[in-house]
């Protein structure tokens, strides 16, 4: 009946082939909209709503409707699911209703808080010995992992192996996971998100757009370019940052591929919000996969902060804030100082002794590693300590960006920054004081770190944290 066109690799599928989940690698489809396709994109929505599409999605990237096209479309994709859905139960009573999610990306990404800060705010424990479940062979990495509190009472935790295969399970009271096993997820190089289904199912997929209420959100991110791998990120309200217009211009390729980007968009579905766009000088270029939203200065109104490479200077953190709905420089850091040199922007967090809020960073992840902290004074990001270096919280080209984490981790008042040390088999807290870091705990970890740091937010105040090793064990502290 119609055929979707993957924005990825621009082959093109049978709508049939959507029923085979194996079949199609349909992280991003464009469906471009005219009067038949149209039918065809009605037909899509009420087949997702009817399960047989569980575990799909679909987004749109670049769709070439004007916007009061795309409002007409949702109002009849809503009349149209609202008939099919009267029909459906008609047919088969047993099939419930697909739960209508009033909040956008109430999904998990490895990145965990949606905001992309990798902060997180109780109190806990640490060190102690991890739980180690075993969770593939002992020859199997352990790719991604993602817990999360927001499914239920139990921790909702979800694990990918390098093959693609992934398991999910609840923590129980009784420690004893009940596994579930699914088939591969397609590019699973890609950050994969944590979903609940109808049936409190937990799933796993890639991107973003997962229920009917995100095609709204979907077609507000339509103008926003961010494949191959860009995520978007939610700041207050329903306001969405994403990297935008891939080039490759900065063809460093530490991040899974030469594509980085030109563009900072600012998209939100609240009436009236025009969106914005901020483009960078040509030689620029936004070098990660999602800024990282944050409130830097305390008063309230968050700050987008980002990292923009140059070849002669390297990388250099640069934030902006909303002023009037438009993207505005505030201010930026000095650079590395050498092209080619990245720096991993990891959490915005009140790290300073006295409190003060810091960006915690990691530059030079592949060849130094040295951890270092910025904090925003006037129109400047400035550097209020540094030490010599041995944290590789990121591994050259891999499109994994969270493997450090703060938050009070050991429960004494003050932020730690957990890194991954140089071999990666130990993770090191690094606390800030007066003028410099210390080293204030470790954890072993027997074995390669392989995965994200995944951490969830117990209803106690306290949290969570995984973490899986190349030799396929899954690391739980609580
Ligand atoms: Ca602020
Ligand atoms: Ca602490």
């Amino acid at each position: 009946m119609f055929r979707v066109r993957s924005k990825t690799d621009q082959s093109t599928v049978d709508a049939a082939d959507l029923f085979e989940p194996q079949k199609v690698a349909l992280r991003i489809v464009t469906v471009s909209i005219e009067p038949p396709k149209m039918l065809g994109l009605i037909w899509l929505v009420i087949m997702k709503r009817s399960r047989q599409l569980s575990g799909f999605q679909f987004t749109f990237i670049k769709s070439t409707m004007p916007r009061m096209t795309i409002a007409k479309v949702l109002f009849a994709i809503a009349v149209v699911v609202l008939i099919a859905g009267c029909n459906r139960d008609e047919q088969n009573d047993s099939i419930p209703d697909m739960p209508i999610n009033p909040s956008p990306f109430s999904d998990k990404n490895t990145y965990v808080i949606h905001s992309a800060n990798r902060y997180f705010s109780g109190s806990g424990s640490l060190p102690s010995e991890s739980t180690r479940l075993q969770f593939s062979r002992a020859d199997q990495n352990i790719k991604w992992v993602i817990a999360s509190s927001e499914f239920g009472p139990d921790i909702a935790w979800a694990v990918v192996r390098d093959d693609g295969t992934w398991s999910t399970f609840r923590g129980g009271e009784d420690d004893v996971p009940k596994l579930s096993t699914s088939s591969p997820l397609e590019e699973h190089e890609l950050l994969p998100v944590l979903i609940e289904d109808e049936r409190r199912g937990l799933r796993l997929n890639i991107n973003a757009v997962s229920n009917p209420v995100d095609l709204e959100l979907a077609a507000v991110l339509s103008d926003v370019e961010n494949v191959p791998d860009g995520s978007t990120v939610r700041g207050a309200g329903s306001i969405l940052y994403s990297y935008s217009g891939p080039t490759d211009r900065y063809p460093h390729g530490a991040l899974g591929d030469k594509t980085e980007w030109s563009q900072l968009a600012v998209s939100s579905e609240e009436p009236g919000f025009g969106g914005d766009v901020f483009e960078l000088s040509a030689d620029e270029v936004f070098e990660g996969l999602f800024p990282l939203v944050a409130d830097l200065d305390g008063d309230g109104q968050q700050e987008i902060i980002t990292t923009v490479s140059h070849p002669s200077n390297g990388a250099r953190l640069v934030a902006f804030k909303l002023e009037s709905d438009k993207l505005v420089k505030i201010a930026e850091s000095e650079p590395v100082g050498t092209g080619f040199r990245w720096l991993h922007q990891i959490a915005v967090a009140p790290f300073d002794p006295a409190g003060e809020i810091e960006i915690a960073v990691v530059e030079t992840p592949h060849v130094g590693g040295i951890a270092k902290f910025y904090k925003l004074d006037g129109d400047k990001l400035v550097l209020t300590a540094s030490e010599a270096g041995g944290y590789m919280s990121h591994l050259n080209g891999s499109r994994n960006l969270d493997q450090a984490v703060a938050g009070d981790f050991d429960g004494d008042g003050s932020v730690e920054l957990l890194v991954p040390s140089r071999d990666q088999q130990t993770l090191i807290a690094l606390r800030r004081v007066e003028d410099s870091i210390e080293e204030v705990w470790r954890l072993e970890l027997g074995s390669r770190l392989s995965s994200n740091l995944t951490v969830a937010e117990t209803s106690d105040g306290g949290f969570v944290i995984g973490a899986g090793t190349e030799d396929g064990i899954l690391h739980i502290w609580e």
